[in-house]
């Protein structure tokens, strides 16, 4: 199998993780001319990272598509928990990292100081901290975000928590800090060395475009 990725994306960072952390036998590849491009929507009309290439062809967008489809394919690389209710809640996890950490209104936009609308900024930022209260709220008091190994809700939370931790340093607003749990799982999954390996990647390709960031 083949995954078309670029380092900083969270949503092919999930994917990545997935695949170092439990030793899948996929290759991974930049996306053919980049995302967008002609070659890259023969391949997937959406255009976006990530996407995974199957043995027999099929092209697979989206990466909770992606990750369901891993957690089918390998059922003992324990990318699921095996208790119904265990899998659920890491689940819902990854849809809180999904539709209400990384998604909603953007901060992008806000990153350079000149001409920032602070008003804007302080109510996205607010939006934020209510969303990582949710993660705080479903998240395992152990090591990984459900029980004691690392699984699919950690490949989704880690990557977002990334960009959490970068509107941190440039915003100047404490928001993993204000959640005790998350806090602690921030520093206790950080010790996993291919979270290590995902977030030096993340850098490195947040660094490439933003060295200020
Ligand atoms: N919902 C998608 C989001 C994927 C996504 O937005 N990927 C971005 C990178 S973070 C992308 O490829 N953007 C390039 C483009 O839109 O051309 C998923 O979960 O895979």
């Amino acid at each position: 199998m083949k995954l078309y990725s670029r380092d900083l994306s969270p949503f092919a960072a999930r994917v990545r993780l997935a695949i170092y952390a439990k030793s899948l036998p996929v290759e991974i590849h930049e996306p053919p001319g980049g995302t967008g491009s002609p070659d890259y929507r023969a391949l997937t009309p959406i255009g976006k990272v990530p996407s995974l290439v199957l043995d027999d062809g099929t092209v697979l967008p989206e990466s909770d598509t992606i990750m369901e489809y891993l957690a089918d394919r390998f059922p003992d690389a324990g990318l699921r928990p095996a208790k119904a209710e265990d899998a659920a809640r890491g689940r819902l996890l990854s849809r809180i990292a999904d539709l209400y950490v990384i998604g909603g209104p953007s901060l992008f936009p806000h990153l350079a100081p000149e001409g920032r609308d602070q008003a804007a900024v302080d109510a996205i930022l607010e939006e934020k901290h209510q969303a990582l209260g949710y993660l705080n709220l479903y998240l395992s008091d152990t090591r990984y975000a459900v029980g004691d190994s690392l699984t699919g809700a950690d490949c989704a939370v880690v990557p977002v928590l990334f960009f959490i931790a970068m509107f941190e340093n440039v915003f100047g607003r404490e928001l993993i800090g204000a959640h005790s749990k998350l806090e602690a799982y921030w520093a206790s999954v950080g010790k996993d060395p291919h979270v290590q390996k995902v977030l030096a990647q993340m850098d490195a390709g947040l660094q490439a475009v933003m060295p200020k960031a």
